[in-house]
């Protein structure tokens, strides 16, 4: 638990009502540092989102504020003009004392507030259809609320983030260097990500020779970055927005079947229980495309299968890579835990490129 002298830092740098209660760790980002604030008001409780950005992971805290009260500002705008609730269906910031959407530490940390939304869950996993199906709709629905934001003005907060023929690159210099002398115990992996060196290619150059129209994405829409209302079902709010920025539609496609899709955790231990459910495929699929509401072209929603494999791929090469350089990226939890997480991701890129062929067959029925 973070020191309190430094938690009483930053709750004092913002206007918070009432009596501050408690502070507790929350959730399972694999990023930033997320706590729960709990404040006693006249009024009653009112809870809030604290979070500490990661300071080796963006670079630019300044630059990617910037994008998240760009990104929240826009959404508000349209959800009240849709006659919705700014402030349950999108993140809203808290302004500091400062007047600014942010507060440095004296030690240099950045640290943000949201409110805390309430009555709506975040899972791990698929529960029941449903819940997958609105998540579907609610990225595909995120995706066009965002088609006429100026995307000029959004900062690249992680350079080439889904830039696979870059990770299978940096990758490579992992295993070269090999800094831990833990590339020996994974040749299997190493070899396994090496034999499918081409398809990290696939979806980058179609866009780059421009067969792939770039859009505003989310480009890190697992389950868990979403969060479902516990009455309705329905998806009620997209979060994790710090790294919005222009993508394939294809990847955000991709990162949520790859997370959600699959019959077993990400960091899963026992591989048998590790495949693709093309049942949940196939609703991801159809809520996606109608969420997207026509937006996408023929060969986007042709390019929807080879986005999930990759998208596994790249998370595979990703984890790896931090296993092999020390797991300075991911928070880990337990010795391995990276390594765990590739292997899940693997056994998951095997077991799609077997039925490409159904999943092509599913996406037909949505064209
Ligand atoms: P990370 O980048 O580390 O994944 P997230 O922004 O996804 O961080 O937040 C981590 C977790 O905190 C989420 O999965 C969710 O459970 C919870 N969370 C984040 N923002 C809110 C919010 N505004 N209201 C309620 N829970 C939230
Ligand atoms: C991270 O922040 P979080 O936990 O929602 C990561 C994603 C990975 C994912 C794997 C900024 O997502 O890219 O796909 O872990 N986010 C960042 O679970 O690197
Ligand atoms: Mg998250």
């Amino acid at each position: 638990m973070e020191n309190s002298n430094k938690i009483s830092e930053v709750t004092e740098a913002f206007n918070l009502p009432g009596e501050l209660k408690e502070c507790i760790p929350y959730g399972n980002g694999h990023i930033n540092d997320t706590y729960r604030l709990t404040c006693e008001t006249p009024e009653g409780i009112r809870r809030y989102i604290l979070q500490r950005m990661s300071r080796r992971i963006f670079k630019n805290p300044q630059e990617l504020m910037e994008n998240v009260s760009g990104v929240t500002s826009w959404l508000r705008k349209k959800i009240i003009e849709n006659g919705g609730d700014p402030e349950r269906e999108t993140l809203t910031l808290l302004n500091s004392r400062e007047n600014l959407p942010y507060f440095v530490d004296s030690t240099g940390d950045y640290w943000r507030i949201y409110l805390f939304i309430e009555g709506a869950t975040c899972y791990e996993q698929v529960k029941d259809d449903n819940d997958f199906y609105q998540s579907a709709v609610a990225f595909g629905h995120f995706q066009r609320l965002l088609a006429d934001y100026p995307a000029e003005t959004l900062h690249e907060t992680i350079k080439d983030f889904h830039n696979t023929p870059d990770r299978l690159k940096k990758f490579k210099k992992a295993v070269a260097e090999d800094v831990c002398g833990r590339a020996a115990a994974v040749q299997d992996e190493i070899n396994f990500i090496l034999e499918r060196e081409e398809l990290t290619r696939v979806l980058y150059d179609m866009q780059k020779d421009g067969r792939l129209p770039l859009r505003v994405t989310h480009n890190d829409t697992k389950l868990n970055n979403i969060m479902i209302d516990d009455k309705t079902g329905k998806a009620v709010c997209v979060i994790d927005l710090d790294t919005v920025m222009p993508g394939l539609a294809a990847n955000d496609f991709g990162d949520s079947i790859r997370f959600g899709a699959s019959t077993a955790l990400e960091d899963e231990r026992d591989l048998s229980k590790v495949s693709c459910n093309l049942h949940l495929f196939d609703v991801y699929a159809k809520g996606f495309i109608e969420g997207c509401g026509g937006a996408l072209t023929e060969l986007e929603i042709e390019t929807l299968p080879l986005g999930a494999i990759l998208m596994t791929f790249e998370n595979g090469i990703r984890f790896l890579t931090d296993h092999l350089e020390g797991d300075h990226y991911f928070k880990i939890h337990r010795e391995g835990h990276n390594l765990d997480r590739c292997r899940t991701q693997l056994t998951l890129v095997k077991d799609m490129q077997e039925k490409l062929p159904q999943m092509n067959e599913i996406i037909k029925k949505y064209k």
